[in-house]
């Protein structure tokens, strides 16, 4: 039986919390009990809420006393990439607990560029005159119709929306842990591999590779090339290796934000913490670039050398054309005129390649003239131009940084990602120094 208590202490009418903190008049001993568990369980949540204030607090301040690093740079420059490689050199931890999902989008890349080889064999057979393809390519596309299905349903697991048919993930890593882990996903996988013999057949015909040529379409460049690699990305225990999620591609809507915090890894020492962001190019979503230049202190700014290109989202602009103006305005933009600016001139193996192929720079660039149509020659004259807009319309003098990279290429990556932080470390010091 209960028993009621006292009030241990009258409340004071000149406090006026007290009445409200005393305990109820006539309380139980059972009463007590469930009134101290209710007021201790308030205080855990008030304690969790103050936590979560002072992580977010935390972070904010780790945000503004942090160096901030922007990626900017057209559609395909290779910003996401370079963002993947500054990943593995600094938090290679993290790095490598994604591989189960980059394992999908290599097979999804894989789907992709089967579904671009039979939807050009469907518009070759469709044309009235001869074609290069007959009804058995017709057939083999239609054995390989399953895996196309499953594209549809990992797609559909990834990113429930389109825009204008395309799939983008959303930012942060959401859509990694769905691939890596849902069922349908794991089961759309190994619909691919038992296709694997399929899929081999239809690329191995000389038929099939004289289309694409004649046709202009090079897998090759577009990114989340993985056909010549069929038998050991369709291997059941085949895990990803660094170069294929470098080279894997997805497409992100919005803005990706990383920390770069110190992970114990060897290697990752005497690296300070910094933050990275990484915005989409086409130019449809370049207003999502403008509220970060208040706020970063260093820009990556990426071009490949593609004069010989148009912008998929717009096929009437030159791509280096479209590098070019976009690089005069962010040196010229006075918001952005303390912002240490670097240049990488990216995708040089594909320059090489090309140039290799027989690619005449002039016949692009007439003001290239009879200059040596050589990798050296190419990249020296446009640092030049690129040095020379620099330097004419920065509102105020500042150093030009630049490199030649292949983003896909870890190895040489790893170098240059290294210089470039110390670079921007080295000025930030230096700039906290004269505060
Ligand atoms: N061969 C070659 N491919 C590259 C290089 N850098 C990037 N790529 C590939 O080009 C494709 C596009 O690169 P992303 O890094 O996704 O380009 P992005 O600038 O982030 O593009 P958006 O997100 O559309 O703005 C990917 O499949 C990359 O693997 C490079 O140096 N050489
Ligand atoms: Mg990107």
């Amino acid at each position: 039986m209960a028993t009621k208590l006292g009030r241990a202490r009258s409340a004071s009418i000149d406090d006026p919390f007290a009445a409200h903190l005393a305990p109820p008049e006539g309380e139980t001993a059972e009463e007590r009990t469930v009134r101290l568990a209710a007021a201790q369980k308030a205080e855990k949540t008030s304690r969790q809420i103050d936590e979560v204030l002072l992580q977010s607090k935390k972070l904010l301040d780790k945000k503004k006393s942090n160096v901030k690093i922007l990626l900017l740079g057209q559609s395909e420059s290779g910003k996401s990439t370079v963002l993947k490689n500054f990943r593995l050199r600094f938090t290679p931890q993290y790095f490598d607990a994604e591989r189960a999902a980059w394992r999908m989008v290599v097979l999804l890349n894989l789907i992709g560029s089967v579904r671009v080889i039979c939807e050009t064999i469907e518009s070759e057979l469709a044309a009235p005159e001869f074609t290069l393809v007959s009804d058995i390519h017709r057939q083999r596309c239609a054995d390989l119709a399953p895996i196309l299905r499953e594209e549809e349903i990992m797609n559909q697991l990834i990113s429930p929306t389109k825009i204008q048919g395309e799939v983008y993930v959303r930012p942060g890593g959401e859509w990694k842990s769905t691939l890596a882990t849902s069922e349908v996903a794991q089961n759309s996988a190994s619909v691919v591999l038992s296709m694997r013999d399929e899929i081999e057949t239809l690329w191995a015909d000389t038929a099939v590779r004289e289309l694409l040529e004649k046709k202009d379409i090079s897998l090759r460049d577009g990114g989340g090339y993985f056909m010549d690699d069929v038998s050991r990305v369709t291997e059941p225990d085949y895990v990803p290796t660094d170069s294929d999620i470098l080279r894997a591609r997805i497409k992100t809507i919005g803005v990706e934000e990383h920390f770069f915090e110190k992970e114990s890894a060897s290697g990752t020492r005497g690296v300070k913490d910094f933050w990275i962001y990484d915005v989409p190019g086409s130019r449809g979503s370049r207003a999502a670039w403008i509220p970060f230049f208040d706020m970063v202190q260093a820009i990556v700014f990426l071009t490949p050398l593609s004069f010989y290109e148009v912008l998929e989202e717009d096929t009437r602009v030159n791509r280096l054309e479209d590098s070019v103006v976009l690089w005069k305005e962010i040196c010229a933009n006075v918001h952005l005129q303390n912002c240490q600016l670097i240049l990488f001139f990216n995708k040089m193996d594909i320059l090489k390649a090309k140039l290799r192929g027989g690619l005449i720079i002039k016949e692009y660039v007439p003001s290239f003239a009879d200059r040596p149509n050589t990798y050296a020659g190419a990249t020296g004259y446009f640092k030049e131009k690129f040095r020379a807009y620099h330097k004419r319309t920065s509102p105020k003098p500042r150093s030009f940084f630049y490199y030649e990279t292949t983003a896909v290429d870890t190895r040489s990556t790893a170098k240059i990602i290294g210089a470039v932080h110390e670079e921007i470390f080295r000025k930030h010091l230096q700039e906290s120094i004269l505060i």
